[in-house]
């Protein structure tokens, strides 16, 4: 007789996604949506690699809970993410702070995002939670990791990353014994612990824990009876587990999905417009560090349908051209030049304008003889004709955000300002 194959980990396992954040350091990009529903890539948003990790992995329950500015992303998901059927034991939850335990409260901290839905997940009863962050750029297999989690006999397991040291100050920053087994976890250290052996690098949390439901379940009940928690995973849940119970570390360099062309574990934190910025225009290098072309693990997302994108070029010396540029559907150009630039859907770029290390959201006018570089170029901004950005760097700073790394971020409040 043929003997069954063992049932993945993941068929038994909820993702609950927290998504509520603000990502505060991305500045306007995130004054009107959260940092999850930030565009990313050309046709995605960030929270679409959590997600699309979790599709691939092989789970089939996914709830995102959300809070901050929630309204692009929830809008997002209705239409990207409405392809799971009960029928098939699928289930894909938005769960917005609603108030459902008291009527005042908000999501406190990330515990409280989870514990304010318990009776939910014990609904679904399934064996496994797997928490993720919603505002990384990563491609992973949590398979892994489930199976290192029920291998180990952990308490808790979580993903983590080498990172230069001092890098690792926005990090809970852990350190492990010879078998991973997690002794010390301190949340976002001003002096991170180096590796013993590799001092100049420290183990990161990725903000990913898997746990038995059960297991979570009391540990969120007890840390919400406790009056001096501030309801977080990485400030009280994590550090209560590695004190009084077991905690393991998972390597992200074994879960992590790499096609061929991807040399190094992948990712990224796109936290800040510069980190944004080169995680965009990286897409436009000959070979890339992330692949998002890989078919064996699809980046899935709500797209519109449209045309295709379109250049054009005349005999009245306009040229429309654009040269290691990663150009969306919908898009037309129209005797504009590009050169390493990513622009989403819908963007219109007119005339002898010129974009040069330009990341353009979706649904951006691009106005004639227009002279941009190294920008990143909020959804729906008409830029208007002959408006230059990237040169003259103290006039960039009064009229844009420009940040330490010399990006401005243009916005149409911004343009309003300027009178044009
Ligand atoms: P932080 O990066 O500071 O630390 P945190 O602000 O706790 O992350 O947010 C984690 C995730 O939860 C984000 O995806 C965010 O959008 C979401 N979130 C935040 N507040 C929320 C709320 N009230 N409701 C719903 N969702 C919410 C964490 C860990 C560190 C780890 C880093 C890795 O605490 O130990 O190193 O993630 O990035
Ligand atoms: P997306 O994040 O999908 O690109 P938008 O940029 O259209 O979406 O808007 C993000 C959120 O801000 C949505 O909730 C939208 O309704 C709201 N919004 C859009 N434009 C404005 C505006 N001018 N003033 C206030 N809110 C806006």
């Amino acid at each position: 007789m043929v003997e069954k194959r063992v049932q993945p980990l993941a068929r038994d396992a909820m993702a609950y996604v927290l998504a509520g954040g603000r990502g505060s350091r991305l500045k306007e990009l995130t004054d009107r949506r959260a940092k999850p529903a930030v565009y990313f890539g050309g046709k995605t948003r960030i929270i679409d690699f959590a997600l699309s990790n979790a599709l691939n992995s092989g789970i089939r329950r996914i709830g995102v809970a959300t809070q901050y500015k929630a309204h692009s992303l929830i809008r997002h998901m209705q239409r990207g993410w409405n392809f799971f059927r009960p029928e098939r034991n699928e289930s894909f939850d938005i769960l917005p702070a609603s108030q459902r335990v008291s009527e005042t409260q908000w999501y406190e901290g990330t515990a409280d995002a989870v514990y304010q839905n318990i009776d939910i997940i014990e609904d679904y009863g399934v064996e496994y939670m797997v928490i993720l962050a919603g505002d990384h750029v990563y491609k992973m297999d949590y398979e892994y990791m489930l199976q290192q989690h029920v291998d180990s006999g952990a308490d808790v397991t979580i993903g983590c990353l080498e990172v230069p040291r001092m890098e690792a100050v926005g990090f809970g920053v852990m350190h492990v014994d010879t078998t991973d087994r997690i002794i010390d976890f301190v949340e976002k250290p001003a002096d991170p612990p180096g590796i013993p052996g590799n001092p100049d690098f420290a183990l990161a949390s990725m903000g990913i824990y898997v746990f038995h439901t059960k297991f979570l379940i009391d540990a969120l009940r007890r840390d919400a009876a406790d009056p001096n928690s501030s309801k977080d995973f990485g400030k009280d849940i994590i550090p209560h587990i590695v004190k009084n119970g077991k905690a393991v570390a998972h390597r992200f360099a074994q879960s992590c999905v790499r096609s061929d062309f991807e040399h190094e574990p992948y990712w990224r934190d796109v936290g800040t417009i510069d980190a944004y910025w080169q995680a965009n225009i990286d897409l436009t290098a000959v070979v890339p560090e992330l692949d998002i072309y890989d078919k064996s693990w699809p980046i899935w997302t709500y797209a519109e349908i449209s045309p295709p994108a379109k250049f054009v070029h005349d005999d009245e010396s306009r040229r429309g051209s654009a040269t290691s540029s990663v150009v969306a559907g919908d898009c037309i150009i129209s005797g504009a030049t590009l050169h390493r630039s990513l622009l989403f859907t819908g963007v219109r770029a007119n005339s002898y304008s010129k974009l040069d290390g330009a990341v353009v959201l979706p649904s951006v006018k691009i106005g004639r003889h227009a002279q941009l570089s190294n920008v990143v170029i909020d959804h729906g901004v008409i830029i208007p004709e002959g408006l230059i950005v990237g040169e003259d760097p103290v006039l960039d700073a009064k009229r844009f955000r420009r940040s330490e790394g010399g990006i401005c971020l243009i916005t149409q409040p911004m343009i309003d300002k300027l009178g044009m």
